[in-house]
């Protein structure tokens, strides 16, 4: 999170010099009076956000940063976005003004790579956009893109190198780059725990409605182990309710749901109330008999085995808390043990089967995104074995 805030600090200050630049090419090569915009060659025509607010009409590409999502002429989302049809771009990356923003339309074509709802990383990173300068939620705006690119080939910045070149990640992970076994989790137990929010219980509730959204469709939520799509307005303690289900069970160290383990979205899903008393507190391995309501999973006396989609999720889910919870807080030291029916010891497992899921089941959009929503927008920290799950061999191997 350090690193990250002063990267982007150090990109808005150099914009002005960039800037200065821009603006002298862009009228050194700008096509005679009169000429449409249109015209401008491409090249050496790729406008600073102010010109294109300042030249709507025509065609253009335009270069700013990611500030946010518009819904409205003097709205912007900077965080916990709800769709991917539009972007708000700015000349500086802390832009906090609607006034200095383009609004960029993003259409079905580009929406799985730029929509923000998808990617909510993107914000702070510049990008290109070529169409047409229109007014777009009655603001000067880009509408019908025919070309998005990250980036624009004036990189102000290097990229911090990271341990194994995980693209937007990198800097986050700058201090754990080249480590591996012990310093390596020793590492990552800092970074993963500086500059951490703590939610409330309650305020769990709407953040997994963002965190845990159906793809295709927003106005639901998918369930963990069940993989049932339901209403985010289902939640409850009723039949036929989804509730908060703890993967790292909460009487496995007696963390209750005081704001800490207890209320870390990295270890929170939607489950169906029922599957969820099913589950109880039982530890994770193969083998037991089918779950009539939650088709894939298993289950005997004394552990749980996730449908296959899920697997791997849940196997990171458990390494995060172990690495996460090291008892140098108020909370309970949380460790993963190779066994099952460990009671209410701070111990989970089986490690064997959960080390077999990360390989089996590696991390897919929806883990990924919510990992992205997370950091951006909820707690400030990030799960490793997500963005590296290479690591779980390194630390648990
Ligand atoms: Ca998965
Ligand atoms: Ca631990």
């Amino acid at each position: 999170m350090p690193a990250l805030t002063s990267q982007r600090r150090a990109v808005a200050l150099t914009m002005p010099a960039l800037l200065a630049v821009l603006a002298l090419a862009v009228t050194l090569v700008r096509a005679p009076a009169g000429a449409p915009t249109g015209m401008l060659p491409m090249a050496a025509g790729t406008l600073t956000v102010a010109q294109a607010i300042g030249s709507q009409g025509g065609a253009g590409t335009v270069r700013g940063y990611v500030v946010g999502q518009p819904t409205a002429a003097n709205t912007v989302l900077s965080s916990g976005f709800t769709g991917d049809t539009a972007l708000a771009i700015a000349d500086s990356s802390g832009e906090t003004d609607t006034g200095d923003m383009l609004y960029v339309q993003v259409t079905s074509a580009y929406r799985s790579a730029f929509g923000l709802r998808t990617n909510p990383g993107l914000v702070g990173d510049a990008v290109t956009v070529t169409g047409t300068l229109s007014a777009y939620f009655t603001h000067p705006g880009l509408k019908s893109p025919t070309a998005m690119t990250l980036g624009g080939g004036t990189p102000t910045t290097a990229p911090t190198p990271g341990p194994t070149g995980s693209g937007g990640s990198d800097a986050y992970y700058a201090a754990a780059a080249g480590k591996t076994g012990a310093s390596l989790r020793t590492a990552l137990h800092t970074i993963i725990s500086s500059g951490v929010t703590k939610l409330s219980y309650d305020a769990v509730w709407n953040a997994l409605k963002a965190t845990d959204q159906d793809p295709a469709n927003s106005a639901n939520v998918i369930l963990l182990y069940s993989g049932t799509s339901r209403s985010k307005t289902l939640n409850g303690g009723d039949a036929g309710d989804w509730n908060r289900e703890h993967v790292w069970a909460k009487s496995h160290g007696d963390f209750g749901t005081a704001a800490g383990p207890g209320t870390d979205l990295h270890h929170l899903r939607p489950e169906d109330v029922h599957v969820n008393a099913e589950r109880d507190n039982k530890d994770f391995d193969t083998g037991g008999t089918a779950v009539a309501d939650a088709p894939g999973n298993r289950t005997d006396a004394d552990s749980w085995e996730p449908r296959a989609a899920v697997r791997g999720d849940v196997a990171r889910m458990i390494f995060y808390m172990a690495v996460r919870y090291e008892g140098g807080d108020s909370w309970p030291d949380l460790e993963v043990d190779d066994a099952t029916g460990s009671g209410t010891a701070p111990r989970l497992g089986r490690l064997s089967a959960l080390r077999q899921w990360n390989a089996q089941d590696p991390p897919d959009a929806f883990e990924k995104r919510r990992n992205e929503l997370i950091y951006s927008a909820y707690q400030h920290n990030r799960n490793p074995f997500i963005d590296h799950p290479e690591w779980v061999g390194a630390i648990f191997g």
